[in-house]
């Protein structure tokens, strides 16, 4: 079964849980306790990858490392065509909609797409949406950020994203954000696409998580939580848990 079938099968049954590993942010051994941590903790894939670029080396280290302790789906989230693997059982396939820049848009992924045919990689086509406040993926990307108080240039983007025949929407606050997105924004988009809707960006409490995931969100992602924790277990066990409760 492709990655994008587990993805969506599970979105069918019960919200899902993504951990979001950068390699940027520590060495590859940490990021394989991370992922050890966080597998045990019930997360049900693994979003390898950031904002900073980084090189193809680090990418086959970082994922072959995780990919030898663990068992769930590794995706890559690249920021940049040369954030490619071949340990990778997938890869995002993103246009960042709103740049302002071409190259987040179209030109990586060009540069790219010869070398992921090559490697066979499974690419899921998805529609990447940056928000106010955007943190470093939005200053990086040139985003033009989307509103965090209005719905509809949201919903305007997202449906382009699926009318395009993007396959999952991302809405993204940017790692790290003091705010999530707006839950009122989760569910007005929720209620006008019907491809997966992930959400990410600033959740880091299981009351968060519980609101993301309750006004819409099929697939929630967190990823600093894990960086800035001691006890990868226990910061992330209590969030997953209440993700996967809410029907
Ligand atoms: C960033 O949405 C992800 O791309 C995760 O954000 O690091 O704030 O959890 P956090």
């Amino acid at each position: 079964m492709t990655i994008y079938s587990q993805i969506y099968n599970l979105t069918l049954k019960r919200k899902v849980h993504m951990t979001l590993i950068d390699p940027a942010s520590q060495n590859i051994s940490r990021s394989t306790e991370i992922a050890i941590e966080a597998e045990r903790a019930g997360t049900d894939f693994f979003m390898i990858g950031g904002s900073t670029s980084i090189d193809m080396k680090v990418m086959d280290d970082t994922i072959s490392g995780i990919k030898k302790e663990t068992t769930k789906p590794v995706i890559i989230f690249p920021g940049s065509s040369l954030m490619i693997s071949r340990y990778a059982d997938a890869i995002y396939f993103m246009s960042l909609l709103n740049s302002r820049n071409p190259n987040f848009i179209i030109g990586h992924q060009v540069k790219a797409a010869p070398f992921l045919k090559k490697m066979g990689i499974e690419t899921i086509p998805m529609g990447y949406l940056v928000f106010d406040p955007g943190m470093t993926v939005g200053k990086v990307g040139e985003a033009d950020l989307i509103d965090n108080r209005n719905e509809d240039p949201a919903i305007a983007y997202s449906l382009a994203a699926q009318m395009l025949g993007m396959k999952l929407v991302y809405l993204e606050a940017g790692s790290g954000a003091p705010v999530t997105v707006n839950p009122r924004i989760v569910k007005a988009v929720k209620s006008q696409i019907s491809v997966p809707l992930i959400v990410g960006g600033g959740i880091r409490t299981k009351e968060n998580a519980s609101i993301i995931a309750k006004a819409g969100a099929d697939v929630v992602v967190t990823g600093t939580i894990v960086e800035k924790a001691e006890k990868v277990y226990d910061a992330l066990e209590p969030i997953i848990r209440e993700i996967k409760s809410v029907v």
